[in-house]
């Protein structure tokens, strides 16, 4: 399999959930800032042309493909039994994953382009997305001040598609997660898995 991936949260997830899942993968990085997600070499993956993209290795047919973080996680979660949620967790682990995936990361993911990439400086809509991305850590603060990981003592896909948020976008916050000592704890806890530093640095980071 090869990994397209990118030094961002995005391409963090994918490559740390394959670490995760102890799937071998080669690594071909993207220069999304030289343009080349429009090329034809990710065109003819995804032709959305975004990243991450996981190929398959078919001699010289690169199917089955799977493009975005969270299906590459947890496609890999799935086929190798990994980081899935002990029996009665999986409605926590999928509120958790949906609170990350469809509210926290779009928002850190909007507030990049109206930082970066805007042509004018929109003051309420930064701070629409810096209050939205408050308003979700500080839950997810209070639920990491009373567990180890999101499914309590167990380690799963919420910990892994958090963690490069937490590390990488969080960057691009005023104060980062000062305000947060229990996101901070889980952190640090997340952050020496051997398999979190081996995918972290598959994609690279930006920050
Ligand atoms: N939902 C996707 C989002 C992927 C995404 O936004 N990728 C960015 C890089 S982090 C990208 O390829 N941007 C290029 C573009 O939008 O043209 C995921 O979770 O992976």
């Amino acid at each position: 399999m090869k990994l397209y991936t990118v030094p961002t949260a995005n391409g963090q997830r994918a490559s740390v959930a394959l670490e995760e899942c102890g799937l071998d993968y080669a690594v071909r990085q993207i220069d999304f800032q030289k343009g080349e997600h429009r090329s034809e070499e990710v065109l003819a993956l995804n032709p959305l042309g975004r990243l991450p993209i996981l190929a398959g290795d078919n001699g010289d047919d690169p199917q089955p493909v799977i493009y975005g973080s969270m299906a590459i996680a947890r496609w890999a979660a799935a086929e190798t039994g990994r980081l899935l949620p002990a029996p009665g967790k999986l409605a926590a682990m999928e509120h958790w994953i949906g609170v990350v995936m469809t509210d926290l990361s779009p928002a850190f993911a909007s507030q990049f382009h109206l930082s970066f990439l805007a042509p004018e400086r929109d003051e309420w809509a930064l701070g629409y997305y810096a209050e939205t991305i408050h308003r979700v850590l500080a839950v997810i603060d209070a639920h990491l001040g009373d567990n180890e990981y999101f499914l309590g003592n167990d380690y799963s896909l919420a910990d892994v598609l958090t963690y490069p948020s937490a590390v990488s976008s969080i960057g691009r916050l005023d104060g980062g997660l000062e305000p947060y000592p229990a996101i901070r704890r889980w952190r640090d806890q997340v952050g020496e898995r051997p398999a979190v530093v081996k995918g972290m640095a598959a994609s690279g980071s930006l920050y």
